[in-house]
């Protein structure tokens, strides 16, 4: 979902092809002839293939068309890489390990920390003012918490949190993600 929303937002539609993987019943072609390491996503661009999410939405923002999805501004693309490297490191397994444990808790102080960062610039819905890498990153794990953690654990991420609440509202306008 992160690089499928990347190559949206970037409109490269017509020049990224999607290939639909059943992960449940994986092709024997795609272990033997695209990605030995089998999972999803890879992509395959000029002759070489690409895997993992965070590289592949750097890949993609670098090697194609469309706009730019970082910042030109030194301390703003520092802020940026920290965040990016915190979603996989901490805050997808903090949360993911929080429903075995003492939820509220755990998972709180995890969105606590991304409505403390929506607040570090506080120029805009999105982690910088204009729209990029980050909000790629967390978009596809916070939709789902969003929906899952009110049902499964009486939980709603965005109480007390304006700058999350919004943050989702805008990210549901934009067409590439939608
Ligand atoms: N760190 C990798 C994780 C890749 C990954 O675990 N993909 C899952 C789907 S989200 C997958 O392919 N699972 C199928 C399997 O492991 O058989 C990334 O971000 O790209």
């Amino acid at each position: 979902m992160r690089v499928w929303i990347t190559r949206n937002i970037k409109g490269l539609q017509d020049k990224i092809k999607l290939v639909q993987i059943y992960l449940q019943n994986k092709p024997d072609w795609y272990k033997e002839n695209v990605y030995p390491i089998n999972k999803v996503p890879s992509l395959e661009h000029n002759n070489k293939v690409t895997g993992e999410s965070l590289d592949l939405i750097k890949y993609v923002d670098s090697n194609f068309e469309g706009p730019l999805l970082l910042s030109d501004d030194n301390l703003k693309q520092e802020f940026v890489e920290e965040l990016i490297a915190y979603s996989d490191t901490t805050f997808v397994p903090l949360v993911y390990s929080s429903f075995a444990k003492d939820t509220r808790t755990l998972a709180g102080a995890q969105f606590h920390y991304l409505e403390k960062s929506l607040h570090k610039f506080d120029d805009g819905p999105f982690f910088l003012n204009q729209f990029s890498q980050v909000d790629i990153t967390y978009s596809p794990f916070i939709e789902k918490f969003q929906i899952f953690m009110p049902e499964g654990f009486s939980y709603d991420i965005t109480t007390g949190r304006p700058k999350l609440a919004k943050w989702i509202e805008e990210m549901k306008k934009l067409d590439g993600y939608k």
